[in-house]
């Protein structure tokens, strides 16, 4: 590491320092900024891996307080009653987000740190929406991985700050809950420079009326959906870097991605494996059509 890079403040536990409570926790140390912090475990790398896993790249560059990002949506309203079986918009105004900046999500997860333009964060925003059962005020949190809808916007909007996601075919009947989640280029949630702020990101209930409305196609169950669970996960077997060229045939470039640097030995082997990932990824095809944006 360069020695201006060493970020000192991970020398400390906080247990002495301003602002110490007895209530604290004593954050980890580390004189290596936590280099090795993931050795050994499953990495990242890139890719969505459904049993978790452990990133190593840095959080990145971080607004000025004047450059917080903030959103509101404004379309569907809250307490809003839509038409079942209805395209819809949701509609979200956001500020200080550079967006339109959406990175591979089946092979670029996580894999790069948040980055800023003219000190406002490049990113984009996520719609998901949320079935909340039998009520609009429930008590229980909803399952994270059940959604009725889900898109990354991966455009930027009118340019200044105005998102929109096409409900095609609406919903079926029933409570919801909208949230936006604005993430940086590489989908990461956004970092802000203080703790005491406002949300950075909005949510709003409604609710859906009448008959027809099936499962939407980009719900978790919907064929969108699954494909891009699909894809995600086929990126998470081929290992990182896995591309697919111009005749949707799989190959893995991280075999020629020089790891001399390295010293663990295991360069030959991981090289090895890469050799097999790309023969078996040459007999595969493509199988789900237009790429869908997954995150
Ligand atoms: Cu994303």
């Amino acid at each position: 590491m360069i020695a201006a890079a060493v970020a000192k403040g991970s020398f400390f536990d906080g247990s002495d320092g301003l602002g110490t409570q007895d209530t604290q926790a004593n954050s980890a140390t580390s004189e290596e900024n936590f280099i090795n912090f993931c050795s050994g475990k499953t990495l990242t790398n890139g890719l969505q891996n459904t049993d978790g896993s452990c990133n190593g790249i840095p959080m990145g560059n971080i607004p000025a307080k004047s450059a917080m990002i903030s959103s509101i949506l404004l379309n569907p309203q809250a307490g809003d009653t839509i038409t079942a079986g209805t395209d819809f918009d949701v509609q979200v105004q956001t500020s200080n987000l550079v967006a339109g900046s959406f990175t591979n999500a089946d092979t670029t997860y996580y894999s790069a740190p948040q980055d800023l333009q003219d000190g406002k964060v490049i990113g984009h925003t996520h719609i998901t929406v949320q079935d909340l059962g039998d009520s609009l005020n429930p008590t229980t949190p909803p399952d994270p991985t059940q959604f009725a809808f889900f898109k990354g916007i991966n455009d930027a909007g009118d340019g200044n700050g105005l998102l929109s996601a096409i409900v095609s075919g609406g919903l079926p009947a029933g409570n919801y809950r909208v949230c936006t989640m604005n993430s940086a280029a590489n989908h990461q949630p956004v970092i802000m420079p203080v703790a005491q702020r406002g949300s950075q990101d909005d949510c709003n209930k409604f609710t859906v009326e009448g008959d027809g409305g099936e499962t939407n196609a980009a719900a978790n169950n919907g064929a969108d959906g699954e494909a891009a669970a699909n894809t995600a996960a086929e990126a998470v077997n081929d290992g990182p870097g896995a591309i697919v060229d111009d005749n949707g045939n799989a190959s893995n470039s991280s075999s020629t991605i020089s790891s001399s640097s390295f010293d663990d030995g295991q360069d030959q082997q991981q090289q090895e494996e890469d050799k097999n990932k790309n023969s078996r990824n040459k007999r595969r095809n493509l199988r789900f059509g237009e790429r869908i944006f997954v995150a």
